[in-house]
């Protein structure tokens, strides 16, 4: 980037940071978005004179507020509420709810920021928000779960609707608690409709979406391999985080003949040279989605090691997947991921490499897939989750599986339509730009509002 190019890079910060104190995630997306942008908007004045990039970074809405609720032993709990409403100008505000304690406004706003342009890269009808809370589901019974999803609710459903803001699942919100909130919802408001996504077959929800954001993950990665006139055949993979994400890339990955080797949750990971087979998976999944035990448990079940306050990067692979948290890869990580020989890295995550680490896959010509690009498989099927629930129909897994692999495959050669630089695919522009422009000119067609 040239010495004017990177002033103006500056500039654009020194205001976010100026009017957004204290929100370091939400700084760190916006710079690596700009970073992209900036020269962009400089070449098409348009956007430039109509404050786009401006009006993107500052939410549309910021809903905050209180829930309260009572514990098992009859105690009142605590806990904060979100929804940032970040951009409409293509569609109904669409993106997840997470739960986990480090929840706070600056990692909802990096979240929200980054939806919006993935939403557009599905090319469906979506604008981006984001919400949840600092509850943590964890040690919590399911009814205590419960009286906090129907508290959450109970404030959350006077601002959402199903052409207004449509949430779905993210870190701590799943099946459950979806089930959970919807019920409040259709109670409060006396009507069944798709006003949140990743519901359960028989109410509403689509088959595959649960699947989507792993298999899509892994599908982008498989896109990027083609390029070198590679495939998953043979590769050994690593993948973080051991939750929906992470199980269900672990499935696809096994499906296309490739060997996951290491999962992880917050207290460490696992490695198991053998590879983690549908068999061993299918534990896995009762161990998280049933039992919600820790994934130490697996190495005692299967002989394998176990790394304790750990992740997973020092092991050699082919292939890394991170699918757990925003800044899980860090410079040191990544300089051992390609010493090892890794040269493939798809984000299942939000975020997850720090951007000392995307400047080393940078350097060393990886193929890298940024998560708004790579994980975008998961709120792609749930705007087919919505288009169903608009027609009362539903698909099939094969119908749905289709159209998620075909918009994979649609974001990919978009990436490389923007980002192409000789024979290098730079990833990170090409998501960015192509997210960008689709938004950008709805936002210009809909004059300053
Ligand atoms: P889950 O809650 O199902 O699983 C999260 C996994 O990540 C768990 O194994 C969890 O371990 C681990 N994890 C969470 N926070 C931390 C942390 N601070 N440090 C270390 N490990 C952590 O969430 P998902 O699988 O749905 O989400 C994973 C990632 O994928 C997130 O970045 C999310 O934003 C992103 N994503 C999710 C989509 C979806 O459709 N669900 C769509 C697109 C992106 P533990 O159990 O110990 O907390
Ligand atoms: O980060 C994400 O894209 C999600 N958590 C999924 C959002 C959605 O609306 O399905």
């Amino acid at each position: 980037m040239s010495k004017e190019m990177e002033q103006k890079v500056q500039a654009f910060m020194a205001r976010v940071i100026a009017k957004n104190p204290g929100e370091v995630e939400f700084h760190q997306a916006v710079h690596e978005v700009v970073e992209s942008l900036i020269p962009f908007v400089e070449e098409n004045p348009q956007y430039k004179e109509a404050k786009i990039l401006e009006r993107m970074v500052e939410p549309e809405r910021v809903i905050l507020f209180r829930v309260p609720w009572i514990n098992d032993k009859g105690g009142v709990e605590l806990n904060k509420g979100y929804r940032i409403e970040m951009n409409s100008a293509i569609g109904p505000y669409k993106g997840g709810l997470r739960f986990h304690p480090t929840v706070n406004l600056g990692i909802l706003k990096f979240l929200a920021f980054e939806q919006v342009l993935k939403n557009s890269l599905t090319t469906l009808p979506m604008g981006g928000g984001k919400g949840g809370s600092d509850f943590d589901p964890k040690g919590k019974s399911d009814n205590e779960v419960m009286r906090f999803c129907q508290s959450f609710m109970t404030e959350l459903q006077r601002h959402i609707g199903p052409n207004t803001d449509v949430p779905a699942g993210d870190i701590g919100v799943g099946g459950r608690e979806i089930g959970y909130m919807f019920g409040q919802y259709k109670r409060l408001r006396n009507e069944f409709t798709g006003v949140l996504t990743g519901k359960g077959l028989e109410w509403g929800g689509s088959l595959i979406r649960p699947e989507a954001t792993g298999y899509g993950a892994v599908y982008f990665a498989q896109e990027m391999l083609a390029t070198r006139n590679d495939s998953f055949k043979g590769k050994i993979v690593a993948i973080s985080g051991s939750g929906n994400v992470a199980q269900y890339a672990t499935e696809k990955v096994n499906d296309l003949g490739g060997k996951v080797v290491t999962l992880s949750d917050s207290t460490g990971f696992i490695y198991d040279p053998e590879g983690i087979d549908a068999k061993k998976l299918a534990w896995v999944m009762e161990l998280k989605n049933v039992k919600r035990g820790r994934i130490k448990d697996y190495a005692e079940k299967f002989g394998a090691q176990y790394f304790e306050g750990e992740r997973p990067w020092g092991i050699k692979v082919d292939v890394a997947l991170p699918c757990a948290t925003q800044n899980e890869v860090n410079d040191e990580e990544a300089q051992i991921l390609i010493d090892n020989g890794c040269y493939c890295i798809s984000e299942g995550a939000n975020m997850p490499s720090t951007p000392e680490a995307i400047k080393i896959y940078t350097d060393n010509k990886i193929l890298y897939g940024p998560g708004k690009a790579a994980n975008a498989g998961g709120v792609a099927v749930s705007g087919l989750e919505m288009s169903q629930n608009s027609m009362r129909l539903s698909w099939t897994r094969e119908e749905v599986d289709t159209k998620l692999h075909s918009i994979m495959v649609n974001i990919h050669e978009n990436c490389v339509k923007w980002g192409k630089e000789g024979d290098f695919i730079n990833y990170v522009n090409g998501a960015n730009i192509a997210g960008f422009v689709k938004v950008a000119d709805a936002m210009l067609a809909q004059g300053v509002v």
